[in-house]
């Protein structure tokens, strides 16, 4: 069976951030997520400025920024995302129960239910604990890209369970596929290289889409490691549409 196209997955698709996210995939022709796993505002800014005319969305850990200022970090990167038009992804990765997940999306000093669209969860404190996002898109970790990660397929299925069903969730971050009518996100994708010598693993944006029918790529490294973090946004950006141009015409 071939893939879905963005154009399908659009009509389909419930959740207000989901559809930003396939709209600007397909104005930009883009389904690039660049990761900016920078420690300092000036390098988070740099990067959100050269690469954001190429993305769909800049990933943040916005806990890495060793000077985040509310005033200083986030004001400016939202005015870069409404210039660029990309979204703002948080990589909290949240795991936690409810009311503490609760409390680190809207206090603290990030106070990421103010500025970002979507945000990653853990789904390890079962479906209640999403609940409180609920003005944001939720990317729930299905499947990690780590050697050894335990999210075997028995834990993967009953993460799925709760990806599917609760209406906070736009999609996960997996290493396999997963249901159509969600997106999928997938990190661990790298041109140059397979490894990190960390745990991580790498795949080409080829494979993601031809094999998982990965709908968005996530790269780190790959990006704002480069000599020139530009050309390279422009480089996974057209390997990762020419990748799923590909595989729409694959019928399995
Ligand atoms: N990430 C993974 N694998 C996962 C989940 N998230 O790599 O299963 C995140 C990392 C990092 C980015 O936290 O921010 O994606 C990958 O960066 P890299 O391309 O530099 O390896």
């Amino acid at each position: 069976k071939a893939r879905a196209s963005y154009e399908q997955k659009l009509k389909n698709v419930q959740h207000s951030v989901s559809k930003k996210l396939l709209e600007i995939a397909l104005a930009k022709k883009s389904n690039l997520i660049a990761s900016a796993d920078v420690t300092t505002t000036q390098e988070l800014l740099a990067l959100a400025e050269k690469v954001g005319p190429h993305i769909v969305a800049l990933k943040t850990h916005i806990d890495i920024i060793s000077d985040f200022e509310y005033e200083k970090t986030i004001i400016p990167l939202k005015e870069l995302s409404a210039k660029h038009q990309f979204l703002l992804m948080e990589d909290r990765k949240f795991a936690d129960i409810g009311n503490t997940q609760e409390l680190q999306f809207k206090s603290g000093v990030f106070k990421i239910t103010d500025w970002a669209d979507f945000v990653t969860s853990q789904v390890i404190g079962g479906f209640e604990s999403l609940d409180c996002f609920n003005n944001v898109g939720v990317v729930a970790i299905v499947g990690m890209s780590s050697k050894g990660t335990l999210t075997t397929s028995s834990y993967r299925e009953e993460a799925l369970k709760i990806t599917l069903s609760h209406p906070n969730v736009i999609g996960g971050v997996s290493q396999s596929s997963i249901p159509e009518e969600i997106l999928l996100f997938t990190p661990g994708v790298n041109l140059a290289d397979s490894g990190d010598g960390k745990g991580q693993q790498y795949n080409t944006p080829e494979y993601v889409f031809k094999t998982l029918h990965s709908d968005f790529i996530i790269v780190g490294r790959g990006i704002y490691k480069s000599n020139n973090p530009e050309e390279a946004a422009i480089s996974y950006k057209n390997e990762g549409w020419n990748a799923y141009i590909k595989s729409l015409k694959i019928i399995a």
